[in-house]
């Protein structure tokens, strides 16, 4: 099945997010091990800001591990490797940094086209967190106001107006405050892309008032780090939930 079949079945979804920069070695094959027997649809890999060019081990290290997908997700135009099965192909929307936009893309796009990488591209918008977040900072980009839906939507639309196979709304890795549960709804019911949240989630109540207010896929990063085994705990609460977006309210 491609990346794009599991983001666009009906089924509630959940990524774990890799920093390759921040697993060692065991722990990077322990928390595989988890991701797949919890359940997670996905593994993602990638950060805003990598010090170290271990992304190829870091894959190898996954796949001797799981068979979940391993799809990038490239903070910049390094991030790429021929051993992933896919990538979120990130525009940043929420930005006017025409780099993010647009740039980086250039630089990779013969490269992305000559690969067997699933290519997904994706509408990436910086919802504010209440502080300064890595991504926001090295991304040189305003966030989107948290009380602002109306502009969360338009940019949403616009992503989906100019082609964009997903949406992924980011408060920012380790983010005190997760993107606010209206903007989700609010874009969900204006849009019908496959909808992906992520900053800040980590227990099972977080990541099902999530779900219920509309995201098809929730990205467990930080938590996943500090206690791999809470995978478990956030998946079947999630899996075993009826998701009835009445409940939510
Ligand atoms: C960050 O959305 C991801 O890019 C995940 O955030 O690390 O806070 O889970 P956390």
């Amino acid at each position: 099945m491609s990346v794009k079949d599991i983001l666009l079945n009906s089924e509630k979804k959940v990524a774990w997010l890799c920093d390759p920069d921040k697993t060692a070695d065991q722990q990077l094959i322990y928390t595989a091990h988890v991701a797949q027997n919890a359940g997670a649809d996905m593994v993602l890999i990638g950060g805003s800001h990598l010090q170290h060019n271990g992304l190829d081990h870091c894959i190898e290290r996954i796949k001797s591990a799981c068979s979940l997908p391993v799809v990038l997700f490239p903070g910049n135009c390094m991030q790429i490797s021929p051993l992933a099965d896919a990538i979120l192909f990130l525009s940043l929307i929420s930005g006017r940094n025409a780099d993010l936009l647009i740039g980086q893309h250039v630089n990779v796009a013969y490269q992305l086209h000559q690969s067997n990488l699933e290519i997904i591209p994706t509408g990436y918008m910086l919802i504010d967190s209440g502080m300064p977040t890595s991504v926001s900072y090295i991304s040189n980009t305003m966030p989107i106001p948290r009380d602002k839906t109306d502009i969360a939507v338009s940019t949403a639309l616009a992503g989906q107006l100019l082609g964009m196979q997903a949406i992924y709304l980011e408060a920012g890795s380790g983010a005190a405050l997760t993107v606010p549960l209206q903007c989700i709804k609010s874009v969900k019911e204006h849009t019908r892309l496959p909808l992906i949240i992520g900053g800040g989630i980590n227990n099972g109540k977080i990541a099902k008032s999530i779900m219920l207010s509309g995201a098809d896929m929730i990205v467990i990063g930080n938590a996943a780090e500090e206690r791999p085994d809470c995978l478990y705990e956030i998946i079947s609460y999630i899996k075993k939930t009826p998701f009835n977006a009445e409940e939510n309210q």
